[in-house]
């Protein structure tokens, strides 16, 4: 096992690893930007290292800066959390270059990840459930007007090298085709760098539905049951759980064997996240593969009672999954995470600030991941997710109450929050009775409005 990690990220996530390792009983470095020199990741970990100033390019984000840190305080390993470094598949060589083990995937595994056709490709030849569309990338109009006529209107163009919603475009009719593409080329040649786009049957209102998964560097996948993620904002989550209420057993099974296959065929290691949408017939279809940890990842955790931060770390030090997850997988009861970020609740405007007064929730099956504490000051210069709200109980409905007893008794005092919101949703007739899809913000937001 390792003797010290550098934690490569800030926030609610490098106090995550820091508590695995610490769990482990492995020393923890943590590096810093100047405006976190007071952050708690800093203060928990046994050692720190500033790494530049505020902005990310020139401090998390920077390659040099983080390896010097990793050095000169002679780890043997770097978690790089999630965002940031986390899918820089440049940022696993290097590490890998310089003798340090990155907790992640190979990079030649994260690099096709990043592919979206080409993981689409080894998916459908596991026997993955993918959407009609291309083989590859589209190599003119001409071809897409054939493909997209193949598998009927609409049709989505998606950059190979996008993610987040980037360099995507709907396709209604023919006429709009060549258009669109032109568009979504060179949307994804300055986003990316990579101009190619290849084309799917759209789904209009689809839940968005990922599978957990955990393997190890001998060949080995678990599946660890899924996440319900359709509650977002502009591809930003809002609300997770696990499971998912429209996966049956049946589908479960089903999509869980062909990702084992699949993923042993990929030479996949450590976790990761492969994200499906489910239409209206409550067919699954994969669309992307994620090569790290994820901010929801504690709803699985919650369920299946398995810390995946911690079997990361075993997994990047050569452990076998068998000793890692020593029985069975089992989904118990239900788990519901809510992202608590620091903006206005109706503008969605993020709120930096000084947190004046605090209060945790606590109690029976109550979780809070954060990095906040009374005093301390949410920096304008990062991700305005301050700290994730996560509840288990038997059954959803538990599970749902607890949710809004907790909502009601986190207070925030100095900034603004989407604590409101949250508790809004929680009490929507359709979350209740889980009538969820990707435009379910969309809709209680225009009702709200009129
Ligand atoms: C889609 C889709 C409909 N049909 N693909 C958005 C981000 C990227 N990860 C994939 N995305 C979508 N792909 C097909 N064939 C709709 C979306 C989508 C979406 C997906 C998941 C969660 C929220 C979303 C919001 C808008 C669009």
């Amino acid at each position: 096992m390792f003797n010290k990690i550098l934690i490569a990220n800030r926030g609610e996530i490098a106090l995550r690893v820091i508590c695995a390792a610490k769990d482990l009983g492995i020393r923890t470095v943590a590096v810093y930007s100047e405006a976190d020199r007071h952050s708690l990741h800093v203060r928990f970990a046994d050692e720190a290292v500033c790494i530049g100033p505020a902005k990310s390019t020139r401090s998390y984000l920077d390659i040099p800066s983080v390896i010097s840190a990793a050095e000169i305080t002679n780890v043997d390993a770097i978690h790089p959390g999630y965002g940031f470094l986390s899918e820089n598949a440049d940022f696993a060589e290097v590490c890998e270059m310089s003798g340090i083990k990155f907790i992640g995937p190979r990079p030649d595994v994260t690099r096709l990840m990043g592919m979206k056709q080409q993981a689409r490709a080894a998916m459908k030849a596991a026997g993955v459930p993918i959407l009609p569309g291309s083989e590859g990338v589209l190599s003119s109009a001409e071809e897409g007007l054939e493909m997209a006529a193949r598998v009927g209107y609409p049709v989505i163009l998606k950059a190979v090298a996008g993610g987040g919603g980037r360099g995507m475009r709907v396709v209604r009719e023919a006429a709009e085709l060549p258009g669109l593409l032109a568009q979504a080329q060179s949307e994804a040649g300055a986003a990316f760098s990579v101009p190619d786009v290849y084309l799917e049957k759209y789904v209009g209102a689809p839940r968005h539905i990922e599978f957990q998964v955990l393997a190890d560097e001998h060949g080995n996948v678990e599946v660890l049951g899924e996440r319900e993620c359709s509650i977002q904002r502009r591809h930003q989550k809002l609300i997770e759980e696990a499971p998912s209420p429209a996966v049956s057993p049946k589908l479960r099974k089903r999509i869980i064997e062909s990702l084992k296959k699949a993923l042993g065929d990929i030479g996949y290691s450590n976790a990761g996240t492969v994200e499906f949408l489910m239409d209206e017939d409550e067919s699954l279809y994969f669309i992307e593969v994620n090569a790290r940890i994820q901010v929801e990842h504690p709803v699985t955790e919650m369920i299946t009672g398995v810390d995946l931060v911690k079997a990361q770390i075993r997994i990047a030090s050569g452990e076998k999954l068998d000793t890692i997850i020593t029985e069975p997988i089992q989904l118990r009861g239900h788990a519901i995470e809510c992202r608590i970020n620091a903006e206005h609740p109706e503008t969605f405007a993020p709120c930096p600030g000084r947190i004046t007064g605090l209060n945790l929730p606590g109690g029976a099956g109550v979780r809070v991941d954060t990095a906040a504490y009374t005093d301390g000051v949410i920096p304008p210069y990062y991700d305005s997710m301050i700290a994730k709200l996560i509840v288990h109980g038997r059954d959803r409905e538990e599970a749902r109450a607890r949710m809004r007893r907790a909502l009601d008794m986190f207070v925030v005092e100095g900034i603004y929050t989407s604590i409101p919101l949250h508790k809004r949703i929680i009490d929507h007739p359709d979350f209740i009775d889980a009538r969820l899809d990707t435009n379910f913000m969309a809709r209680m937001l225009a009702k709200a409005a009129h």
